[in-house]
């Protein structure tokens, strides 16, 4: 029988020293029953991703149009970043108790949990299997001040601005042992410590920008002649507006933005314009009671400030000891504390988040999932796997996962006449099934 553990004081999970750290957990045996539907009907309590533009028909997306998108670890100094970076990628920074641990960026790629990949593996049982992933960052700690230099300062913010999603950890787990650079736990308070010092990065940002070109600008008067003079009025003009709006206490993902100043943003990557997922680290019996006395605080202030985040609790001590548990012990573990871990659901949210959809190419020889954007053409989405399927692009064969599953293999999708061709101006969309026809005549050599 397994007993559940507590995680003691200066107690590190740290692969990297060759040793796992759990020699001195103290186990007590908890039977406990809490569903697993509990701490997920916390965590699937906000919708993901929806910016306001988008909701009403626009097609600009903000953020970059990249299919390595990257989500960035960020918070505070020691409270458990690098612990849950470990334990949700397999990777082994170190991460011990003292703040700082981490200076440089450490980056992993974790595939992304999807039962329809299971299926179709199961199915066409083939010889490779290649999941998508999502790639993770741990960044280093922020301090108050750090958009001024505090701390490790101003370079790691430029690591935040790398990235293209951020998973904002903030503790919340008890343990005199464990270092907090701001001397008591309140995760209200370091989650607006960390809002307010990304906040204050976009504005000097902004500010330099406006300071540089003002002149320039002010030269080209309100409704200069030409394409590119036009550009460069409009581009100050949206930079100056969001100025104002990020100066009244805003981020930049929260305002409605027209398509042409989504991208001039686009262009400027705001770390406020990052979608956040907010990770509430909760010691084990909070992870265990849904961190009921916690989250409502935190989920208060989200509401208030950023109502289309999400948030999702997790226990750094819990993830850690599962990271390092056989399938069938931590099958017990799970059963025994009445909770699972959250990670498949950080991941498949920071994977949503990003705004992140997969296609599937599937035959005895390799079953892989695909990468693309949502809203992604046929042609480009082609290009994903190679840059000739995009230049010579005839057409998508096409069929649904829902169809194959329902009709149990291809041939019945196509009695059922619900095998689709796709042309260039259609979207490949999540769940789809591609063959993809292309036709690349190879140009002749010249000496
Ligand atoms: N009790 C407890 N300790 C934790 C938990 N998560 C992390 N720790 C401990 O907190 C200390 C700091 O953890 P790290 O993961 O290195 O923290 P970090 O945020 O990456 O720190 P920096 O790299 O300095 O910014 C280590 O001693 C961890 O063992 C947790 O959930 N519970
Ligand atoms: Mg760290």
């Amino acid at each position: 029988m397994l007993t559940s553990a507590v995680w003691t004081s200066g107690m590190a999970c740290c692969r990297s020293s060759g040793y796992i750290g759990f020699g001195s957990i103290s186990r007590t045996y908890y039977r406990r029953s809490l569903p697993l539907s509990a701490i997920r009907s916390i965590s699937t309590s906000k919708c993901l991703f929806l910016k306001k533009k988008q909701d009403e028909g626009n097609s600009a997306f903000l953020g970059r149009l990249s299919n390595n998108l990257k989500i960035g670890v960020v918070g505070l100094p020691n409270i458990g970043k690098s612990t849950f970076f470990n334990a949700l990628t397999g990777s082994s920074v170190a991460a011990e108790n003292y703040p700082f641990c981490t200076i440089d960026p450490e980056e992993a790629r974790v595939a992304v949990p999807d039962e329809r990949f299971d299926t179709l593996c199961e199915m066409y049982k083939p010889k490779s299997k290649i999941p998508a992933y999502l790639t993770v960052i741990d960044i280093a700690g922020l301090v108050k001040g750090a958009s001024s230099g505090a701390g490790l300062g101003n370079s790691f913010l430029s690591h935040i601005a790398s990235v293209d999603a951020i998973f904002h950890v903030v503790r919340a787990f008890k343990d005199t042992g464990i270092t907090h650079v701001e001397g008591k736990i309140d995760p209200v308070n370091d989650i607006e410590l960390i809002h307010e010092e990304l906040r204050l990065k976009d504005i000097s940002y902004l500010k330099k920008f406006i300071e540089k070109n003002w002149s320039a600008v002010a030269r080209l008067g309100k409704d200069p002649v030409g394409a590119d003079n036009q550009a460069i009025r409009h581009e100050y003009d949206t930079l100056k507006e969001v100025m104002e709006w990020i100066g009244d206490g805003n981020d930049v993902r929260n305002g409605n933005w027209t398509d042409k100043e989504i991208t001039v943003l686009n262009k400027h990557q705001l770390i406020t314009a990052k979608p956040v997922i907010y990770l509430v680290n909760l010691s084990e019996d909070d992870y265990i009671n849904k961190g009921k006395d916690i989250i409502p605080d935190i989920e208060k202030w989200i509401e208030k400030n950023n109502a289309d985040d999400l948030i999702i609790p997790f226990s750094g001590a819990v993830e850690s000891l599962i990271s390092v548990m056989d399938e069938s012990e931590k099958a017990e573990y799970e059963k025994d504390i009445g909770v699972g871990s959250a990670l498949p659901e950080i991941i498949v949210a920071g994977y949503k988040t990003l705004g992140l959809v997969n296609y599937f190419t599937a035959g005895s020889d390799e079953v892989r999932s695909w990468t693309i954007r949502r809203g992604t053409k046929a042609p480009q989405a082609a290009g994903i796997i190679h840059t000739d399927f995009e230049k010579g692009f005839i057409m998508a064969e096409v069929m649904t996962f829902d169809d194959l599953k329902k009709y149990g293999s291809e041939s019945g999708v196509k009695a059922a006449g619900n095998y689709k061709q796709k042309g260039r101006d259609s979207e490949i969309e999540d769940g789809d099934i591609v063959v993809f026809k292309f036709n690349v005549t190879k140009k002749k050599a010249t000496l």
